[in-house]
């Protein structure tokens, strides 16, 4: 079995969330914030078995959508002076880990 993480952009959320539960996999949203831009996005936890760890991302890659976002000076954790004033953020940012057991009780 496999753990997922996908940090994906709010506004492709709902897609990615009916995508996968019409796929048949199960998957928990948890409401999460950018440690740079300090903007709200959305976890997902799809627990699964290893064959199906590349359909899943496979449906997260094709409803994530890349966005060049505007920043204001100032925002996100770098020097001011060396922020750029747009930035790339997207699709999806996905961790894969191995689940050493898996219950439901
Ligand atoms: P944020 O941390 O708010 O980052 C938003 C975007 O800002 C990033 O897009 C990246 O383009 C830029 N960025 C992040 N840290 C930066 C830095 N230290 N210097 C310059 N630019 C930086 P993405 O890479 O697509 O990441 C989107 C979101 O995915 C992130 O939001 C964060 O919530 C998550 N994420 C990305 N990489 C991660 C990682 N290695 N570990 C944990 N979470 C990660």
């Amino acid at each position: 079995m496999k753990l997922i993480f996908a940090i994906i952009n709010n506004d492709d959320s709902h897609e990615v969330s009916t995508a996968l539960t019409k796929s048949g996999f199960s998957a928990t949203k948890l409401a999460s914030t950018g440690g740079f831009l300090m903007a709200g996005n959305t976890t997902f936890l799809i627990c699964t078995e290893d064959k199906c760890v590349d359909e899943a991302i496979n449906i997260i890659r094709s409803r994530s959508r890349r966005r060049t976002l505007s920043v204001p000076a100032g925002q996100g954790r770098t020097d001011p002076s060396a922020f750029p004033s747009e930035i790339a953020v997207g699709g999806a940012t996905v961790f894969v880990t191995d689940v050493e057991r898996f219950e439901k009780l």
